[in-house]
């Protein structure tokens, strides 16, 4: 698509002609109209199975990271303030990215497990995803203060965040 606008900005400039100029005009009140109704898919995603597949990929990463920091937390693991700090920080900004690609329309089809609830109810969505946002900053700040018990506490309130979503919006 993009390819070809600029093909035809180039035969415009070379003619310069107000025919070219007015096919022109028609072309980009015709892209305009289009934008609007295919809407937030095409503000991000070219089509659903990205969205989902971008969402899910977000969402491993996140798993990987809180994993590791599930292992310090049990024992598993032995506990390293740095190692604890470095996975919390990914986590504090991996979990900026997710929730858009939840968002979008014909998403909740396919290969997912998100229920079509989010887009019903998308305000309340947004809203567990804050919490674990917020609860996610706060570990580390938890981390950076190297308190293992309050660290462990904040592990279990991130946890908490996550379920509290995945029970009411995932299959
Ligand atoms: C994860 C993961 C979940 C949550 C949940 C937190 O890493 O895959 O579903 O954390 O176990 O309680």
């Amino acid at each position: 698509m993009r390819f070809s606008i600029i093909c035809h900005f180039k035969l415009i400039f070379k003619g310069g002609s107000m025919k070219a100029m007015q096919k022109m005009i028609v072309l980009a009140l015709v892209l305009v109209w289009f934008g609007g109704l295919t809407g937030n898919v095409s503000a991000q995603f070219s089509r659903p199975e990205d969205a989902i597949k971008y969402r899910k990929s977000v969402m491993f990463i996140i798993a990987q990271h809180f994993g590791r920091l599930g292992d310090m937390v049990k024992g598993v693991k032995p506990y390293e303030q740095g190692r604890f700090a470095n996975n919390a920080a990914l986590i504090e900004n991996l979990s900026t990215l997710p929730w858009e690609a939840f968002l979008i329309t014909g998403s909740d089809k396919g290969d997912t497990t998100m229920k079509a609830s989010v887009l019903k109810n998308p305000e309340e969505f947004k809203k567990l995803s804050q919490t674990f946002q917020q609860e996610t900053i706060k570990l580390v700040s938890a981390a950076k203060n190297n308190d293992v018990d309050a660290i462990k506490r904040q592990f279990g309130n991130v946890a908490k965040s996550c379920k509290d979503c995945h029970s009411q919006f995932r299959k």
